[in-house]
């Protein structure tokens, strides 16, 4: 069993610790034009108050950090990507996870940035470890790992631990500490493929015993496709808690979904004498009281 590894991000003036004795960090997945038609919309039309508003609705619901995304078809990428980030650094103070892949966007938003981002992602792909890795050394940043190469997405475990070695390995050859490699087993639509769910947690679980490294995944995937989506999210966040997610990339607006997540570390020991539950229902109980 490998050590439990210590991943720090930095905004301006805040330090965000991610460790699994620690409080899940949820990353809000909500700035995001691929995922979420109304942020395209806004963004088309040149608006960025829909992004201003998703930043300080996020960091209010508990994110402690935010992914960005700028992925909007026929657009300058590298500068829309800067835009965004400049509004959301106007509303909120929190590390941001820039969610990109264009190495052009990845370079201009390290270059504009001011503390240490999270980058979002590279992948076992020769092209992508040669494009993103230096940059994320150059920047003394940190980055996740997507669990897939050329090959595609691998149907086993097995197979993913090993894309996910050769990452860890790639990243230390340049100087970028395990630490700083936080991993992604990839979460797919479980109604697509009935085993999604289960690779997806084995991966948590040998990748977390063989390097202990932070794991981060789009814990919302996993429910494209079928109804009521909330419950299903919340079961497998805790469920992926359990197995050693961190870092999950979700929407904490969800309130099954965080709630789940805070209960996850109250029943792991990870919330002393449940203070962090007892005031997140405290929040709710105000914001009832006040609709
Ligand atoms: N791993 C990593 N990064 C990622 C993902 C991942 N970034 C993108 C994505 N996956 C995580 N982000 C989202 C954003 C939105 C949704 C899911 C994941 C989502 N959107 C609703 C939908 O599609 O139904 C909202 C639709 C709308 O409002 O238009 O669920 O896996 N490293």
């Amino acid at each position: 069993m490998a050590e439990n590894q210590l991943t720090q991000l930095r905004s301006k003036s805040r330090n965000v610790k991610i460790h699994r004795d620690l409080g899940t960090v949820v990353i809000g997945e909500r700035i995001n034009p691929t995922g979420r038609k109304a942020v395209l919309e806004a963004l088309q039309a040149g608006n960025f108050e829909m992004v201003r508003q998703d930043a300080l609705a996020q960091v209010a619901a508990g994110a402690a950090v935010l992914d960005v995304n700028a992925g909007v078809p026929g657009a300058d990428e590298p500068q829309l990507m800067v835009e965004i980030l400049r509004n959301v650094q106007v509303v909120v103070d929190v590390p941001l996870c820039i969610d990109t892949a264009n190495p052009a966007a990845l370079a201009a938003a390290l270059a504009h940035y001011e503390g240490k981002a999270l980058v979002n992602s590279v992948n076992g792909e020769a092209r992508s470890l040669e494009s993103v890795l230096p940059l994320v050394k150059e920047h003394g940043a940190a980055v996740i790992g997507l669990c897939m190469d050329d090959g595609g997405i691998p149907k086993t475990a097995g197979e993913r631990l090993v894309v996910a070695a050769r990452i860890i390995e790639r990243a230390g050859a340049l100087g970028i500490g395990v630490e700083d490699v936080v991993i992604d087993p990839l979460a797919m639509a479980m109604s697509a493929e009935s085993g999604a769910g289960r690779v997806t947690l084995e991966t948590i679980g040998l990748v977390v015993k063989e390097f202990g490294v932070n794991i981060s995944m789009g814990a919302s995937n996993v429910s494209f496709g079928l109804p009521d989506r909330k419950y299903v999210n919340a079961t497998f966040m805790a469920m992926a808690i359990q197995a050693g997610l961190t870092c999950p990339i979700t929407n904490p607006l969800q309130v099954e979904v965080s709630t789940a997540i805070l209960a996850a570390d109250l029943a792991l020991g990870r919330d002393e004498l449940g203070m962090r539950w007892i005031k997140a229902y405290r929040k709710r109980e105000k914001a009832l009281v006040k609709a």
